[in-house]
């Protein structure tokens, strides 16, 4: 049977030593729970360093042994391993750049780059070492973007899915990472890559379609052969475990001890690791604002502040620490009164006890990180509302922000903002507590651990079905041996081309894009069987292509079927077709060239093209959006079509089309094989044309209208080499 392995840095526990002795105690985080239902179940494994450094053999396996108990599988990892890998390339490069904090706090160490990736491969040994195929793998975070490119190589077929904890950045910041193109491409080994937002899956497609030579589509990447969907599944927590809590005998003592600590004062609590993404040094600054601000709020308001400690070796982290201790001491130090302390200030790790009932007893949970992947302190809090009251504020930076749009939605930088969000939320009305609240509750219950579990490994299964079905749509040695067959048996044969992108790779310029000998090599012996009638439907003007091939056996088909030239005949243009329209489109397509430098228009009889191949990237594609938003209506109205192509924006009239042309051909004549090959937009009406029995084949890409799919022109020529070879061996 197969089986899920689930691979993360740490493991979801806690081992501590004894006198030799180890105890293995559940870490609280969201992802153990999460995946819980996962990998307790069935031979399902959880793959992992185990939090502590072991050097002997015995202990080792002592480990291992207690761990397997649990589903559990360790990764040692040594010292040197742990400083260079973890604290040095994890939480000293991928952590602040993925933060914004990259000038501020990345320290690009080849050292520590080298044992990133000798530890990625360290995890790839432990995965392949269980991995059967049909498992399926889902690994986690930025310790180990490189883990799924590394297992694919070796194990192509199994099922790979990858989450990203953290928010991934714009290019503009990922660029900086001197190893950008082995990141991407290492991720690029999933199926399915996952992130908290959309904003993250909208960075990740603009970075990897910039560093690496990649394709997209929507939310798919294509990369060589394989297409690997991107998509957004933010993460929720284990909501019913925050309502339960509440009752709980322990967390109700909490709850009477802090209430009646804080009888007169309205309580706002945060809750966050040690880390400078997630603002608590801001949050002090707002907090003293307040104070000197709002004097009248003085002994009416306490901040209850938890920070727990995290990667207190990492020097930044040291550093940080203090200068939260001087901040909290000045402002208790100024306003300080016998009977109030503004800030309790706890640096520790607290029981999930406490941790609920300051949930339950806090009036507002102030979250504003300066960036945060998701942030599941927002939501624990909203679930542990039980009773539909509190006030949320976030931070519009955290992941979060994205589904609780009813909390007090603040930018973490603006100390005022942030301050009046505080004054409004303690005197927030309580049905408008409610209101907000009801709508938060149902949306962390709704969307909870659990779901995202599920709707992640479903999305994973739909990816690889999806994988299946475009992999036997690919033209490869037995479908070709098909065609082929077929190709032979057949005596009266058409054969529809495509010319740019088909036949011929782009060119930046329009002219360059001349047919070499290779090619009329290859049409030439297709043009010789007289059983084929071979026939090249392009978009090009009509004078370009009686130019190259005019005095071939084959019939021309041009600008779309605006004109057309049987073999050895004159060109004849399609009847009744206006280009009066030019006059009203061009004056606006020149303002588009006007501002996109690079950019140029194309004039054919019955058609005008924008051309914007060399304009700057991103820019082009930008532009052309907004000038086919600019046309649509003047386009209906004339009868015009706005073809969006590759690098172009074609404006015809409505009646020219490849598939009505390339029909035309067929209508009278009993052909036994029909066969068309194409690469854009406009190929895809010939493909829906033609009838059932058709070979029709797609250049480039696999989604399409098309039976089969080839990757570029030279297989395109290779597969029309096939056939000839055959046709040569018959005669
Ligand atoms: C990363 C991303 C993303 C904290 N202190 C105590 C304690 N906690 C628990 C909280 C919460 C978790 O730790 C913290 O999760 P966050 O989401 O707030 O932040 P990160 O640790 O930075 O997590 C983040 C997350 O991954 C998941 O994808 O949301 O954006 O940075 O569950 O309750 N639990 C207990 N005692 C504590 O003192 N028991």
């Amino acid at each position: 049977m197969s089986k899920t392995i689930i691979v993360s840095n740490r493991l979801p526990v806690k081992i501590t030593e004894n006198d030799g002795e180890y105890t293995l105690s559940p870490s609280e985080g969201g992802l153990a729970t999460g995946l819980g239902s996962i990998y307790k179940q069935n031979d399902n494994i959880w793959l992992g360093w185990p939090g502590l450094e072991v050097t002997e053999d015995n202990k080792k396996e002592k480990i291992t042994g207690q761990l397997k108990e649990q589903s559990l599988l360790p990764v040692f990892l040594s010292q040197e391993e742990i400083s260079e890998y973890y604290e040095g390339f994890s939480n000293e490069v991928l952590w602040p750049v993925f933060h914004y904090y990259a000038s501020t706090y990345a320290n690009y160490k080849q050292s520590n780059w080298d044992y990133y990736q000798k530890v990625n491969e360290k995890f790839k040994d432990a995965v392949l070492k269980v991995a059967q195929p049909g498992d399926t793998i889902w690994v986690h975070d930025y310790q180990l973007m490189l883990l799924p490119a590394l297992i694919r190589k070796e194990q192509p077929d199994l099922s790979i899915g990858f989450f990203l904890h953290i928010p991934f950045p714009s290019y503009e910041m990922f660029r900086l990472i001197p190893w950008r193109a082995e990141l991407i491409h290492g991720i690029l080994g999933a199926d399915l890559i996952g992130f908290h937002t959309f904003d993250d899956v909208r960075h990740f497609l603009n970075a990897s379609t910039r560093i690496l030579p990649v394709t997209s589509s929507a939310n798919i990447i294509t990369e060589g052969e394989r297409s690997i969907v991107l998509e957004s599944f933010p993460m929720g927590i284990d909501d019913k475990k925050y309502t339960e809590l509440p009752h709980d005998p322990e967390v109700k003592k909490d709850i009477k001890l802090i209430q009646d600590t804080f009888k007169n004062t309205k309580l706002v609590v945060t809750i966050d690791r040690l880390d400078y993404s997630k603002g608590i040094l801001q949050r002090l600054h707002v907090f003293e604002y307040l104070l000197q601000q709002y004097p009248e709020y003085k002994e009416k308001i306490a901040l209850y502040m938890v920070v727990v400690p995290s990667r207190d070796t990492v020097p930044q982290y040291v550093q940080l620490r203090d200068q939260i201790d001087k901040k909290v001491g000045s402002i208790n130090g100024v306003y300080r009164t016998m009977d109030w302390t503004p800030i309790h200030y706890y640096y520790r790790p607290l029981p999930i006890e406490l941790l609920s009932a300051l949930y339950y007893t806090a009036d507002v949970c102030l979250v504003t990180p300066m960036r945060d992947g998701m942030n599941l302190v927002s939501k624990e809090y909203v679930a542990s509302r039980i009773n539909n009251d509190g006030v949320l504020i976030l931070s519009e930076m955290a992941g979060a922000s994205k589904e609780l749009i009813d909390a007090i939605i603040v930018n973490p930088n603006n100390t005022v903002e942030v301050a009046d969000a505080i004054i409004k939320a303690i005197n927030m009305p309580l049905d408008e507590q409610r209101r907000r609240m009801v709508a938060m509750r149902q949306m962390v219950s709704k969307f909870n651990v659990s779901h995202w579990v599920k709707i992640f490994m479903d999305k994973l299964k739909e990816v690889i079905q999806l994988q299946r079905s475009m992999q036997t749509r690919y033209i490869g040695t037995a479908t070709k041996q098909s065609i082929v067959n077929r190709y032979a048996k057949t005596n009266k044969r058409i054969i529809f081309l495509d010319y740019d992108g088909t036949l011929v790779d782009f060119k930046p310029n329009i002219e360059q894009a001349t047919p070499d000998t290779e090619l009329y090599d290859i049409l030439q012996q297709l043009t010789e069987d007289p059983a084929n009638h071979v026939v090249l439907i392009s978009g090009r003007k009509h004078e370009n292509l009686g130019e190259w091939f005019g005095d071939k056996d084959i019939d021309l088909i041009a600008e779309h079927g605006a004109w057309y030239k049987k073999q050895h005949a004159n060109w004849h243009k399609l009847a009744g077709l206006s280009a009066h329209w030019k006059h009203d489109i061009l004056p606006v397509l020149e303002t588009y060239v006007d501002r996109t430098p690079g950019t140029f228009i194309e004039e054919k009889s019955y058609s005008l093209v924008w051309h914007y191949r060399k304009a700057q990237k991103g820019l082009g594609e930008l532009r052309a959006g907004e000038l086919m938003n600019n046309l649509k209506y003047l386009a209906n109205d004339k009868g015009l079509q706005l073809l969006p192509g590759d690098k172009v924006v074609e404006i015809k009239n409505i009646e020219i089309n490849k598939g009505k042309a390339a029909l035309t051909l067929i209508d009278n004549i009993k052909y036994d094989f029909i066969m068309a090959f194409g690469d854009d937009y406009t190929d895809e009406d010939v493909f829906k044309a033609l009838p059932d029995s058709a070979i029709t084949i797609k250049i480039g890409s696999n989604l399409s209208a098309a039976k089969f799919y080839l990757r570029s022109p030279t297989e395109a020529r290779k597969m029309l080499r096939s056939l000839t070879e055959n046709s040569l061996v018959k005669h």
